[in-house]
């Protein structure tokens, strides 16, 4: 056994989003959000499910956090939903909606939990959409004063605010590849979003620190350390070209790079931007990009492997192909490749030199339900995070300032697309009676938040 020991202020926790757990989607004021909206339409989520009930946390909030407090996590992230705040979308706050965070932060900091608060895990109101949602810009000027509301509300007792958790999921996988809401296939649109997602970051951040003092305000991005599947110019460009779309065009501007040049010239050459170039970016707007942050969230899953040459059922031109055999595969049908983690939180700490850097979500889906003893034996979860844990102590052995790691997620969910099909948690979620259940995973993780130390065989 090698023990592998983590330095002492390090922040162990566990991630969740609203509309993955809350539930109870009208009460309270509680207006439709996009995810009510895109649930609900047939075809668009491979069970037919949605998030009106969840796994009920609005109500089950006090147990949940005595759950986390059971496991040793005294560092839990998770979203507001902006339908309960403003239903309206821009305007009047809903104290109801308001009070519920109040409650769970006092909860958390009187179990000795610190919160992270993400501001925005995808349930914009749906009234915002009906105006053309991310894709216009009075949406990145409603964000800022929602998190001006949010952050006067909680910011005595929250000191640490995450702005966006993934914009390329909220622009590029809802707005040109369709598959989250609002389900759209307008690649002209997804740019626009991906620009008023970033400006709004970048004009709440002083806003966030104005009204929360002595806090820290960071953003969150998916990112996939992309490579070639072969040494050919073709794969090469396809890899260039995936980095661009994935990673780059979100690290660029909120480090103060600008837009990458060679993406934009692909979108012009493609047709997705005019001559002129990206024209929604006004004056200013770059500098309100790159304001310095205190930290970046890294959410990082599995690596991208890609091979040129078109495929016609995939909206992404070049084809991704995993290199690992099948059985090495999530349920999701990622590939567990864990030294990933540590490429992609090397690479960034070398090229953009954030300040500090959190895994804000690490983990994967196993389907693995309670045996006849009740027990959730979920090997495999356990092994992901282990070797995941291992490879980002590598990457602090190398100089990468991490902070912390939030294992995605605390308990089983609802997986947007996927529905309940797919089971993240480490704790066991059985949706017809709500109970809970701790899986080996969840027991395991215990341990090494109390030694902070992971023991490799
Ligand atoms: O469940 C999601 C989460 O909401 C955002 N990051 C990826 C997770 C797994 O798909």
């Amino acid at each position: 056994m090698t023990i592998i020991r983590f330095p002492n202020e390090f922040a162990w926790g566990a991630a969740t989003s609203s509309y993955q757990i809350e539930g109870a989607a009208t009460e309270d004021g509680r207006s439709e959000s996009i995810w009510d909206r895109f649930s609900k339409t047939p075809g668009k989520v491979e069970d037919g499910t949605n998030g009106d009930v969840a796994c009920d946390h609005y109500h089950r909030f006090r147990d949940d956090v005595a759950l986390l407090k059971s496991l040793g996590i005294k560092h839990y992230r998770f979203s507001v939903a902006w339908p309960r705040v403003i239903p309206t979308g821009r305007g009047k706050v809903n104290q109801a909606g308001l009070d519920f965070y109040g409650r769970l932060v006092d909860a958390l900091l009187e179990a000795g939990i610190e919160p992270y608060v993400t501001l925005y895990h995808w349930d914009l109101p749906q009234v915002l959409q009906d105006e053309g949602g991310w894709a216009r810009r009075p949406t990145a000027e409603a964000f800022v004063d929602y998190s001006r509301v949010v952050a006067r509300a909680l910011g005595d007792r929250v000191k640490k605010w995450i702005t966006h958790n993934e914009p390329w999921c909220a622009s590029m996988l809802s707005y040109w590849e369709g598959r989250h809401a609002p389900g759209l296939k307008d690649y002209r649109a997804a740019l626009a979003a991906s620009h008023h997602l970033l400006l709004s970051h970048g004009l709440a951040v002083p806003v966030i620190r104005a009204e929360s003092p002595g806090s820290e305000v960071g953003i969150t991005l998916n990112l996939t350390p992309t490579e070639p599947a072969s040494p050919s110019a073709a794969d090469h460009d396809a890899a260039r070209h995936f980095d661009g779309y994935f990673n780059r065009w979100f690290l660029d501007p909120l480090f103060g790079h600008h837009y990458p040049a060679d993406m934009v010239a692909d979108h012009i050459a493609a047709g997705h931007l005019p001559p002129e170039g990206f024209t929604e970016v006004k004056p200013g707007d770059l500098e309100a990009i790159a304001a310095k942050c205190d930290f970046l969230g890294i959410n990082y899953y599995n690596r991208t492997v890609m091979r040129s040459g078109k495929v016609p059922e995939a909206q992404n031109e070049p084809r991704t192909v995993f290199l690992a055999p099948e059985k090495e595969w999530t349920d999701m049908g990622w590939e567990v490749h864990a030294n990933g983690l540590r490429d992609i939180l090397t690479r960034v700490h070398l090229e953009y030199r954030p300040r500090k850097i959190y895994v804000t979500e690490n983990g994967a889906s196993y389907a693995t339900a309670p045996g006849p003893d009740g027990r959730v034996k979920d090997e495999k979860r356990l092994a992901f995070l282990r070797d995941h844990f291992v490879a980002a102590h590598r990457a602090m052995e190398s100089g990468v300032p991490l902070a912390g790691y939030f294992v995605w997620s605390l308990m089983d969910n609802f997986e947007w697309d996927r529905g309940y099909s797919q089971r993240f948690g480490i704790v066991w979620v059985d949706y017809k009676t709500q109970q809970r259940i701790p899986k080996d995973s969840a027991l395991w993780y215990r341990g090494v938040i109390a030694e902070n130390a992971v023991s490799v065989p």
